[in-house]
């Protein structure tokens, strides 16, 4: 059942003890919203497999306690926090759920017991929202996970709106955060040797297709397959596609400019396509998205993207 944020919050006072879930490889979007849920209704954060670099840093900054590999059975409710699909939680058993999502396309709320649905560009807007329906104070930890949400979900504002200013400026003006606090804790993100490592080799490895005037650009690497997909739109992609593959699974994350974007390449809903070819998952964002292919081929993958994102650009 879709609800609204009131109805959101009214349907959590029914359950005593919450987990408020990340998918794997959670982001600052989804720890910033589950922590701030978790403090204002109460409950538990709970991390399905891992954190990003820029979330770690946000966990270890702010002191948030994160249960990592929860069991959902433990709670009476699971929240499904900034979770498109079911595979981006390892297809964990999931008892009773809600989801709480902004992603352009959301499958797992198919079979939740209620969900809030916005495709607004982060989630930590939508929790937001909810605080303010509830007219809960906006405590400082809080305000400062919500506003690195908002900064790395729009690509540092890249892929901002309206409303991702005006909720920003709202959160710094009800909890006396100061932005730059935030762009601080973000900046102290360590780049380790690895990932500079894993970059070069998929600036290396990159071949580039040309159609028109357009630049669409492919690349294997072994791991941070998301920041290398931004790194090739930086130095000249239009839309940059990286294929990694880890444990039998082959993973694309696929990045956007502004301008192909603009011409009517929208990644979620690109990679959602792919992955259907090749019976796996996969969505997102118009300019950020991801795909999973169980056993696939990351070359045969990577080609299918090329030729989908070239009908868009048309
Ligand atoms: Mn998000």
């Amino acid at each position: 059942m879709e609800v609204d944020e009131s109805g959101f919050y009214n349907r959590l006072l029914d359950y005593n003890n919450i987990l408020f879930l990340c998918h794997r490889n959670a982001d600052p979007d989804a720890v910033g919203s589950a922590y701030t849920l978790a403090q204002s209704l109460g409950g538990a954060v709970g991390i399905v497999d891992g954190c990003n670099r820029v979330a770690n840093t946000l966990i270890k900054t702010l002191e948030i306690e994160a249960i990592e590999k929860p069991n959902p059975s433990d709670y009476d409710l699971t929240v499904v926090v900034d979770t498109s699909t079911l595979a981006q939680l390892n297809g964990i058993e999931l008892a009773e759920y809600a989801v709480i999502d902004h992603h352009s396309t959301c499958a797992i709320k198919d079979g939740a017991e209620f969900y809030l649905h916005r495709t607004v560009s982060s989630t930590a807007e939508i929790v937001f929202d909810i605080l303010k329906f509830m007219e809960a104070p906006v405590m400082r930890k809080s305000a400062m996970a919500l506003i690195a949400g908002i900064i790395t979900d729009t690509g540092n504002f890249k892929y901002a709106n309206p409303d991702s200013f005006r909720t920003l400026a709202e959160i710094i003006e009800v909890s006396g955060v100061e932005y730059g606090e935030v762009v601080d804790l973000l900046a102290s993100t360590p780049q380790d040797i690895s990932m500079r490592i894993a970059l070069l080799k998929a600036a290396e490895r990159a071949k580039v297709h040309r159609t028109g005037n357009w630049l669409i650009v492919t690349s294997t690497i072994s791991s941070f397959g998301g920041t290398a997909a931004g790194i090739l739109t930086h130095v000249g992609a239009d839309v940059s596609f990286v294929g990694t593959e880890k444990d039998g699974i082959a993973r694309i994350s696929g990045r956007a400019r502004r301008n192909a974007i603009d011409a009517g390449v929208n990644l979620g809903q690109i990679l959602e396509e792919v992955s259907k070819l090749f019976h796996g998952t996969g969505g997102g964002h118009d300019g950020a998205a991801g795909l999973d292919v169980e056993g696939g081929d990351v070359q045969e993958i990577l080609k299918s993207c090329v030729d989908v994102t070239t009908t868009k650009l048309q």
